[in-house]
This record gives C-alpha cells, structure tokens and sequence, in this order.
C-alpha cells in the first residue's frame, strides 16, 4: 500500500497543532506507519531540501526548519501521497482552499505549518531518510471499514 512521509513544521509544533493534524488524517482513513518528534541540525535539513537548494528561499527555510522540533510521520493509504497533498493545501497559504491545513492555519508561505511529499519516489526517498529502520509493521483492525 502506498506511504507518504508528512512533517509538521516547527511552527505547526510550537502552535499545538500537532493533534490537530494527525487527527485530520486518521479521521480520512489513512494509517499511521511511523511517528518521533524530533530537532534536526542544518546538514540534515539541507539534504532533505536538497532539491530546492538553488532557491533563493532556501537558507531562510532551513532557519525555519530547524528553529525547533518537527514531527516526521509515515502515513499509509490508497493514492495517499495526492490525498494528503491535497489536505495540506496549496504551498502558499493565500492560495489553499479553507478545509486544508495549511487554509484553516496558516498566513504565510515561509510559515506553513506542514510538508508532504509531492511524488510516491520522492515519499521513497524521504521516507529512508528520515525513518531508516523503515515504517512500523502493523495493520489497522478498520482496514474492511475503510477499504472494500
Ligand atoms: P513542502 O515541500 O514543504 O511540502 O512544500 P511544497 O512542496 O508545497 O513547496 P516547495 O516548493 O517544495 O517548497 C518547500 C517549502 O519552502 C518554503 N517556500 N518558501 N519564500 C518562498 O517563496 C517560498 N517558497 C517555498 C515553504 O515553506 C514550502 O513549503
């Protein structure tokens, strides 16, 4: 089944949006697969953005992601990679729909509470980073609930 790697941001964390968030994706259906909150230093949040390191954006946002401790998450679920990009909300908070995350929490774009991964590779590739003993082996009792 497919997995997603979610994080919430350091100011998701810092505004107690934490319970919040994970409870918009068990309420959708989806299962969670791995979960720490964690501080990470510079290096390693450079490699996670690695591929935005040409931004002009880029040191601001590796500021923010380690001014504080993140929660790294494994989500699973049928197409759950587009779904949970879609209950996030558009990148800048001015343009997600309210109903998202990132519509009904946030304000500004270096300030937007929560990332996903925007493909199933790079879920892959996120996924090993940040969980390198892989995803917790468990299967939900709702599984006949969810899916038919
Ligand atoms: P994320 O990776 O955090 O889920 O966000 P995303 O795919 O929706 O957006 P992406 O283009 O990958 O950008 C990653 C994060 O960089 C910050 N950003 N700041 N100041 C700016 O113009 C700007 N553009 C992007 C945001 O925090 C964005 O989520």
């Amino acid at each position: 089944m497919e997995k997603t790697f979610i994080m919430i941001k350091p100011d998701g964390v810092q505004r107690n949006l934490v319970g919040e968030i994970i409870g918009r994706f068990e309420k959708k259906g989806f299962t969670l697969k791995g979960l720490k909150l964690i501080n990470v230093d510079h290096a390693f949040a450079e490699k996670h953005y690695e591929d935005l390191s040409k931004k002009p954006f880029f040191n601001g946002l590796v500021e923010y992601i380690v001014s504080g401790p993140v929660v790294a998450m494994i989500w699973e679920g049928k197409n759950v990679v587009l779904t949970g990009r879609k209950i996030i909300g558009a990148t800048n908070p001015s343009d997600s729909a309210p109903g998202t995350i990132r519509g009904d929490f946030a304000v500004e774009i270096g300030r937007n509470v929560i990332h996903g991964s925007d493909s199933v590779e790079s879920a892959q590739k996120e996924i090993a980073l940040w969980f390198p003993d892989g995803p917790v082996n468990w299967q939900s009792s709702l599984h006949s609930w969810i899916y038919e």
